[in-house]
């Protein structure tokens, strides 16, 4: 069987990628030929522009994290990363043609292994793109697998995604990966800093969420966050706040189950409720 692009969330558009050169777990070989001088450059613009905006805004765990990465001006070989971040957390990135399907994800995640998309955005992308691209996972996810704690969160993740799927409980946990991997912020320094990928790697988000008045900002509690829908082709109308990763990794020792079961008939809340 030859992996079969996922549509993901409500967006209608076409998956973009090449899901025919995906192998059954849905990973392939990074294309690393097919990036042009052009792809190199719009990595190397996005990391410029993003690193500059960090101080003040970005988590010093991701602060202190990002130069691990070693990929300021061109697009990496995943394995030149993989020598790095295997020897610090066991972690592996693998490539993938773009967004996979819940289970095939938490496998990976489970295992250690982040799938990392292998195409860049167009130059006229260069300010907003809908799906994840390679600058997207490698300077908004990768970073912080080298930190031990989130590392084995992440992990954690997967585990409990792959119970959500034997419980029918996927849309309840992709909304705490949402609220917290992608979109999570961190009180810090007196402040808020943010640690979700999906505001670490966009210019127009990052400052948004640590200062903006508009969105309303929680305290991360399981039963909220899993009956919070979100959107996920504008800036989040809601975020929420932990105090540490242990607080993030503490919340995966219990067991969903229950939670899933008692939440299952509650309504859930609008992005902006
Ligand atoms: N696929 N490649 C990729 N990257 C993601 O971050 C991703 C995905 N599929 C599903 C997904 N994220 C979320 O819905 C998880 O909560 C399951
Ligand atoms: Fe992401």
């Amino acid at each position: 069987m030859t992996a079969r692009p996922v549509v993901y969330g409500a967006s209608d558009r076409p998956p973009r990628g090449d899901y025919g050169r995906a192998q059954d777990d849905y990973t392939c070989a990074q294309n690393f030929a097919a990036y042009t001088e052009a792809d190199h450059d719009t990595y190397h613009r996005l990391y410029q522009r993003q690193s500059t905006l960090l101080p003040g805004l970005a988590s010093e765990a991701f602060i202190a994290a990002l130069p691990l990465l070693g990929a300021k001006e061109r697009i990496p070989r995943f394995d030149d990363v993989n020598e790095r971040l295997y020897r610090a957390t066991r972690w592996q990135l693998v490539a993938v043609p773009g967004l996979i399907p819940e289970v095939p994800f938490f496998t990976l995640l489970a295992n250690r292994k982040f799938p990392v998309t292998d195409w860049i955005r167009t130059p006229a992308e260069f300010d907003y793109i809908v799906e994840p691209d390679v600058f997207h996972d490698l300077f908004g996810h990768v970073p912080l697998l080298f930190n031990p704690v989130f590392a084995d969160y992440v992990q954690r993740y997967g585990e409990g995604g792959l119970k959500a799927a034997r419980l029918g409980a996927c849309e309840m946990l992709s909304r705490l990966y949402w609220y917290t991997i992608e979109f999570g912020l961190i009180r810090e320094a007196g402040g808020l800093r943010a640690y979700g990928a999906g505001i670490l790697s966009s210019s127009g988000e990052l400052p948004y969420a640590v200062h903006s008045p508009a969105p309303r900002r929680l305290p991360l509690a399981l039963e909220r966050a899993m009956r919070t829908r979100y959107k996920i082709d504008s800036y989040q109308q809601t975020y929420f706040l932990i105090d540490s990763f242990e607080q993030l990794f503490q919340l995966t020792d219990q067991d969903f189950a229950p939670l899933y079961a008692q939440l299952r008939g509650l309504p859930e809340f609008a992005p902006g409720d």
